[in-house]
């Protein structure tokens, strides 16, 4: 298996600003003309994006040396030189920013969208127009333009979950966690506080990318939580994209079979109310359980008339898993672009 790709050092490379330029306008009854040059245009900017589309750091494949766009030269008739074009470097939430020459800290990116420049291209020469006076009324010389700043950084990715396991306490979250992802020896290795969620590694399968698995421990009803939420947990599920409602379907009441989900979605709107957004599979745990006489098919119906998409397993014996599997997939299906 191929390991996590979840860190890279690279070295980014800001654009040079160009150098002012030296010239003269040359006109009647001026016999050295007077001093035009333009200045030089600034060096593009190395930037880190987030991109909501990437969920690893897996797209920087082999690439290493980053580098954005000159400034160019400053130009005859007071012309300013073009600046150079910035790079944009697209990363996924929960990129880690450190310099690499220091080891130090520099950005933590946990917002969709958030930029952070990581090296600010050099400023453009100025032109000789700039260096008259009095005593100079044709200077020969220009400004050189400053340097683009040049940074080794190292990137990593924090792990944080794309599928949140929500469920009532004993639902079977953490069996079925398990039994749907592989290795956890990387994630294992990364320090987490008590309360971290537990988290799993689904794939990497075939082209698909690997995807973190997550159980929200307790759910948000803050039983064992309460207020002790840690910031990681919420970090979890600011990254979220996909939730799966684990529910006993032997603790199911036929007569209100809806009644434990319902539950469960009135509780994550009370505790944040743009949870409801996200796109949501029901998983129906516990099928091992059943009693003979237990109305199996009508309870289905009733979340499939719901409109949810509902799945039947047992995360003990591992049956259902595989359809279950493919609905997570389909979900991260976008595949991100290679820089
Ligand atoms: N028979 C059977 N038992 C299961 C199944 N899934 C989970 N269990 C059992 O149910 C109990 C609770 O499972 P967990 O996976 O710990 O449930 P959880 O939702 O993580 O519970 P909390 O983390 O305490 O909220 C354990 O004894 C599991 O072995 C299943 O599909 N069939
Ligand atoms: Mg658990």
């Amino acid at each position: 298996m191929k390991s996590f790709p979840d860190e890279v050092d690279i070295t980014v490379r800001a654009g040079n600003g160009g150098p002012g330029s030296v010239s003269f306008l040359r006109a009647r009854f001026q016999p050295r003309g007077r001093p035009d040059g333009g200045d030089g245009g600034a060096g593009g900017d190395i930037i880190l994006e987030v991109s909501p589309n990437l969920r690893t750091l897996s797209h920087f494949r082999g690439r290493r040396v980053f580098a954005a766009e000159n400034g160019r030269r400053g130009q005859s008739q007071d012309r300013h030189g073009k600046n150079g074009a910035s790079l944009t470097i697209p990363v996924p939430l929960g990129t880690r920013v450190f310099d690499n020459d220091t080891g130090r800290f520099l950005k933590d990116l946990m917002t969709p969208g958030e930029r952070f420049v990581l090296a600010k291209g050099g400023r453009g020469g100025k032109g000789n127009a700039h260096f008259t006076s009095s005593r100079m009324r044709s200077p020969r010389f220009s400004q050189p333009g400053e340097p683009g700043r040049e940074r080794l950084i190292h990137l990593e990715l924090q792990i944080l979950a794309d599928v949140g396991l929500m469920g009532a306490p004993n639902a079977g979250k953490t069996t079925l966690l398990k039994a749907m992802t592989a290795s956890r020896a990387r994630v294992g290795a990364f320090p987490f506080t008590t309360l971290t969620p537990q988290l799993g590694v689904m794939g990497p399968e075939a082209d698909r990318e690997p995807l973190i698995l997550a159980e929200i421990p307790g759910l948000i009803v803050g039983a064992h939580l309460g207020k002790g939420l840690g910031h990681r947990f919420l970090r979890h599920l600011t990254r979220t994209r996909l939730l799966i409602q684990v529910i006993d379907l032997s603790q199911v009441d036929p007569a209100d079979p809806l009644g434990p989900l319902n539950m469960l979605e009135e509780e994550m709107r009370a505790f944040d109310p743009s949870l409801l957004d996200k796109p949501r599979l029901v998983a129906l745990n516990k099928i091992d359980l059943l009693a003979p006489d237990f109305p199996r098919d009508r309870v289905i119906r009733a979340y499939a008339e719901a409109g949810w998409r509902v799945f039947t397993v047992s995360a003990a014996i591992g049956e259902g898993l595989a359809p279950l599997r493919e609905a997570i997939w389909a979900e991260f299906a976008v595949k991100p672009e290679p820089i």
